[in-house]
């Protein structure tokens, strides 16, 4: 069965009164505990130890009762223990960053694919994009779900795609400028580094056909949505996912830029209490759960996304009714993005505890210079290397450099610092010094 029409803009979804959505959702929510429960044993696991069975389940009322998912779950059932069709009605992997030197991955029905398409499309479409429209997109393509989703959706509108994908900024600006793009999809950190280059480069702002931007993958505030707004005369709008559960497009902003629509006829939000997990009501600040309603390779079931969000169901100007989310203000783990690359400090943590003459003492420090994030590894040595050569010790900084780079996918300075120079806390260690200020935590 096809759950999705896929239409880019959608009145009769998208504007749909709540109660009419409500029962959607319910409808949805159920077939998809009945399939969960039929075919993912570690839901069925689940769901028997907490007591609930799939009849217990007759609204999304009733979401409550069901047991969360994390990011450990896809960790330990990794690669395909929480598929829940037969492996070869999977006809997509996009991957992120796990909390490990492994990514996590997620599977995709050719449904899915087409559910995730259409939510991206939508997003486009709410952004102004269509037929005429020539779209550049500069996310990653890979396991990244940035490139190939921004593309399917671009292509669902029905423009001309460029498919740039990240980094060579001559190349991506030489591009907008000659082929004219009028919509740029793309990191919003890298969006201000374009814009800043633009001019560094000679070029005339006015010279480029630039109108909108969907930019996401990574936090940003108000005061960089004015300052891309100012650098390319264009409307920036905020474009919200995540791998577990579709990738862009989960969220998105309409013109009245106050919040991003969830698409949640396809996805239903909650925001719960981080330390307990009680639901919180609408308004409250909380991290925000997640459950895939529609999808069937590997659907989620009340995702801990571990984002800090509000969400808001209050009429909306521009008539859609999905309920919209905040910017997000935090993350309930430790989790950083440094240039659209999710990083998790466990992961450096295991780098460095496999190179010898490193102590497992280290300090992250993040900033962002001319527009782009730079990442510093402070790490201990052991007393033993402290007094060797220079040359020896030049050779350890490459080599935690490299595997960095090759285990976490960013580069990073890493300065050797000497033993005992970072402090000890006494409680939780404190890992990370981040001045980029996005968030509010
Ligand atoms: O970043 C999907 C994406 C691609 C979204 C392109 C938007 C545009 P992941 O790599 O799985 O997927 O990372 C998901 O990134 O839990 C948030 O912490 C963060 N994130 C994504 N979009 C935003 C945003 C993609 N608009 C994680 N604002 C999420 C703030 C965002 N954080």
């Amino acid at each position: 069965m096809k759950i999705s029409e896929n239409k880019i803009y959608d009145p009769a979804i998208e504007c749909m009164d709540r109660e009419s959505l409500r029962a959607l959702q319910s409808e949805r929510l159920r077939a998809t505990v009945a399939h969960v429960y039929a075919n993912v044993p570690v839901y069925r696991q689940r769901m028997d130890e907490a007591g609930v069975k799939p009849e217990d389940i007759r609204g999304i009322e009733d979401i409550s009762k069901l047991p969360f998912t994390n990011k450990t779950d896809l960790r330990d059932q990794f690669p395909f223990g929480l598929l829940a069709v037969p492996q070869s009605e999977i006809v997509r992997i996009q991957g992120s960053s796990g909390t490990t030197g492994k990514p996590i991955v997620s599977g995709y029905t050719e449904n899915d694919v087409e559910v995730w398409t259409e939510m991206v499309a939508r997003s486009l479409t709410s952004a102004g994009a269509g037929k005429e429209d020539i779209i550049q997109v500069t996310y990653g393509y890979g396991l990244f779900t940035g490139g190939l989703g921004a593309h399917q959706g671009a292509s669902r509108v029905g423009a001309m795609v460029i498919p740039m994908s990240s980094g060579n900024t001559q190349r991506q600006l030489m591009m907008m400028h000659d082929l004219g793009s009028t919509m740029l999809c793309c990191t919003p950190s890298y969006a201000i580094f374009l814009g800043e280059s633009l001019r560094e480069m000679g070029y005339d702002p006015k010279e480029f056909r630039l109108k909108s931007g969907c930019f996401g993958a990574e936090p940003w505030t108000e005061e960089m949505r004015e300052k891309l707004e100012e650098l390319f005369d264009i409307n920036a709008y905020n474009i919200y996912g995540l791998t577990e559960i579709a990738g862009p497009g989960v969220a998105f902003e309409c013109p009245a830029k106050n919040g991003m629509h969830i698409n949640e006829d396809h996805v239903y939000a909650e925001i719960v209490d981080p330390a307990t997990g009680e639901p919180l009501p609408y308004g409250e600040s909380g991290e925000l759960v997640l459950t895939t309603i529609s999808k069937t390779g590997m659907p989620m079931l009340r995702y801990r996304t571990h984002d800090i969000c509000v969400l808001d169901e209050t009429p909306c100007s521009c008539g859609r009714t999905h309920v919209r989310m905040s910017r997000i203000t935090g993350r309930t783990d430790d989790m950083l993005i440094i240039r659209g690359v999710n990083v998790f400090p466990s992961q450096i943590e295991s780098v460095l505890l496999q190179i010898p003459g490193v102590a497992p003492h280290y300090m992250l420090v993040v900033d962002r210079i001319n527009s782009t994030d730079r990442l510093e590894v402070q790490v201990e040595l052991t007393d033993e290397m402290f007094s060797d050569t220079v040359a020896d010790i030049q050779k350890i900084k490459n080599r935690i450099t490299e595997q960095i780079k090759s285990v976490v996918g960013v580069a990073a300075i890493v300065k050797l610092v000497p033993p005992k120079s970072i402090p000890r806390s006494e409680g939780k260690s404190k890992r990370i010094i981040d001045n980029r200020g996005l968030t509010s935590k």
